[in-house]
């Protein structure tokens, strides 16, 4: 690992997994927190994949948000067996579902028994198998209503001010209070609105049945998430889509009950009727989407409850034809990339 800058020696500090737009938003939030603190040099580290991507960064990312460039450092990551002793106190996560255990991974030896681990994907599988792999205690998640998308490498545009919950999945008590408590005062709490949720999991349960009514549809009719509700044909999807998923979460006894959720899904769709999802993004730029944390995790938790899922199985289908030649039509040979893709190269959350 080659470092631009001393590692981070205060427990307060955070490592960044994950360069996309949320990555280069969270850390513009927390590197102005901290030149608001006055703590000097910004106690934020982007991690990048290798030393091609170290040579590439310009040393500092811009927000949309923010008068000026923040000069942001930055450590590649020389893989699983790298011996640098660099310490990760705070580790915020910002990769695509399908590269997130990967990329932990390739950081793990950072990482001692009490470093923090904070996850900011869509769906809720990687949540459940991070959380038992590293441990309830550390394993904390982040559920997001902020739109943001990249400009350029390191230049990111905050589109739409949400807020984001933090919480903890099979953590209850006061133990995970107060740890909830203390990992806030670390967070930029104001400037992206973090708010403690002591019920996180009825949280990303009700998102991925949301992200599942709306994201593949913008792809099948590459629409802006609004324009759905216009569209006769994808309003009769979103329905049919919203009936099955109630039914699925119904079976499952950890999920919580979902309401209305065809109701939740046209507010949704009302208050970011001008965001291109981000489902839709990564297709647009010929990358590999969550589509397999979304639909494709709703699919796999039927078939485990013995039930049919026809409509999303059909949108899964329709989804990986259309990713597929997306990529393709983006591949500078015109074949396609394999499915495994390498950590944070294309792959960070848009
Ligand atoms: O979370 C989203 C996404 O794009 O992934 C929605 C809710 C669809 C908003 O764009």
């Amino acid at each position: 690992m080659t470092l631009t800058d001393k590692p981070i020696p205060r427990a307060a500090g955070w490592h960044i997994l994950g360069a996309g737009a949320m990555g280069c938003l969270w850390a513009c939030a927390m590197a102005r927190q901290d030149e608001r603190q006055a703590m000097g040099s910004p106690q934020v580290s982007l991690l990048l994949r290798d030393q091609e991507a170290l040579a590439g960064y310009p040393g500092q990312v811009i927000c949309s948000d923010m008068e000026h460039p923040l000069s942001i450092p930055a450590v590649a990551i020389a893989g699983a067996d790298d011996q640098t002793p660099l310490q990760i106190h705070n580790l915020l996560v910002t990769t695509k579902a399908q590269d997130t255990l990967t990329a932990v991974a390739s950081v793990a030896n950072h990482l001692s028994t009490t470093s923090r681990i904070v996850l900011l994907q869509n769906g809720l599988k990687i949540q459940q198998q991070l959380t038992r792999l590293y441990g309830a205690e550390r394993v904390f998640c982040v559920s997001t209503s902020h739109g943001a998308w990249l400009k350029a490498p390191f230049d990111v545009v905050h589109a739409g001010n949400g807020d984001a919950w933090l919480g903890q999945l099979d953590a209850t008590g006061t133990c995970s209070r107060a740890r909830l408590q203390s990992l806030r005062q670390l967070l930029p709490a104001e400037q992206l609105n973090v708010h403690i949720d002591h019920d996180i999991g009825a949280r990303l349960w009700r998102k991925l049945a949301i992200n599942c009514a709306i994201n593949a549809l913008t792809v099948i009719h590459d629409c802006r998430n609004g324009e759905l509700l216009q569209i006769p044909e994808a309003r009769q999807s979103l329905s049919r889509l919203c009936d099955e998923i109630c039914k699925v979460l119904q079976a499952i006894p950890e999920a919580p009950p979902m309401g209305d959720l065809w109701t939740q899904v046209q507010h949704v769709l009302h208050v970011t009727a001008a965001n291109v999802s981000s489902t839709l993004q990564d297709i647009r730029r010929g990358r590999h989407s969550e589509i397999d944390h979304l639909n494709g995790y709703l699919c796999e938790l039927a078939s485990a409850q013995h039930m049919p899922c026809p409509v999303n199985r059909a949108v899964l289908q329709q989804m990986r034809v259309l990713e597929s030649r997306a990529i393709q039509a983006h591949s500078p040979t015109g074949s396609e990339r394999p499915r495994q893709s390498s950590p944070h190269r294309s792959t960070d959350r848009q």
